[in-house]
């Protein structure tokens, strides 16, 4: 019997053959990672979408529990629920948006469709919420624990400039990992690692033209609510 395996069944991304540093990433169970899921194409009529969004639901700047510190990155949602944050009443979901009253405006078919593609969650999601990072903006080291479904994973998607993306573990002081983040790739959360702490160090200007402004979006999509 002829061999019908070898070398060549391998991409060779980076370096040349025996090397050891081919292009692959180790996350910790429950994370998977999709670089570069979305096409060109795919990322332009995402965005597209996203800005109409945005023109309906504006992006605004929540501010910290208590402080009222104000949020370097700016959101806004689509779909049911929104997560939302101020001064008075803190992190929540929340129906309407802060400052039109207005319901979030639908969620994209674009973005069930992309969740049902990849998590193989049994129910839709319910919230998108869109992180928009201008120039120095960043995410401290957090948990997301507002939702009341923990089995769901959380799905993210990159556009727009690279960041710098810091993933730990259970508690606060675990270490940390760093992985960038690029436009089209995506991220899912689930498992073992729904509850892990995570945040965004830095976006890095001028790596992506995907959007004119610069800066990055973030998506999530996330379900909230406990489902029958
Ligand atoms: C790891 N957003 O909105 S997305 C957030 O790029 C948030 O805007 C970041 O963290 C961003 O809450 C990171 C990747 C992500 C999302 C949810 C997670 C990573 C996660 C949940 C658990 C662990
Ligand atoms: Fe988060």
């Amino acid at each position: 019997m002829t061999k019908d395996y070898g070398p060549d069944m391998f991409l060779q991304g980076c370096g040349s053959e025996g090397t050891t540093d081919l292009n692959h990433v180790c996350l910790p169970a429950g994370c998977t990672y999709f670089p570069r899921f979305l096409t060109e194409a795919g990322q332009i009529a995402l965005l597209a979408r996203i800005r109409q969004v945005i023109a309906e639901a504006p992006l605004y700047t929540p501010t910290m529990p208590r402080t009222g510190k104000p949020f370097s990155v700016a959101m806004t949602n689509c779909g049911p629920l929104g997560w939302v944050s101020d001064k008075e009443a803190g992190y929540r979901y929340e129906a309407l948006h802060p400052q039109t009253g207005r319901p979030w405006p639908p969620m994209p078919d674009m973005l069930d469709y992309l969740w049902a593609s990849l998590t193989g969650y049994k129910h839709k999601p319910q919230a998108c919420l869109v992180n928009f990072y201008g120039g120095k903006a960043k995410l401290g080291l957090h948990r997301d624990e507002d939702e009341e479904e923990f089995s769901a994973p959380i799905l993210s998607v990159s556009l727009g400039n690279s960041a710098i993306f810091r993933i730990g573990g259970l508690k606060r002081r675990d270490p940390t990992e760093r992985l960038e983040l690029q436009s089209g790739d995506v991220l899912v959360m689930g498992g073992a690692s729904r509850l892990r702490y995570h945040g965004i160090d830095r976006v890095l200007p001028g790596t992506s033209d995907l959007l004119e402004e610069g800066g990055r979006i973030n998506l999530t999509l996330r379900r909230v609510t406990k489902a029958e």
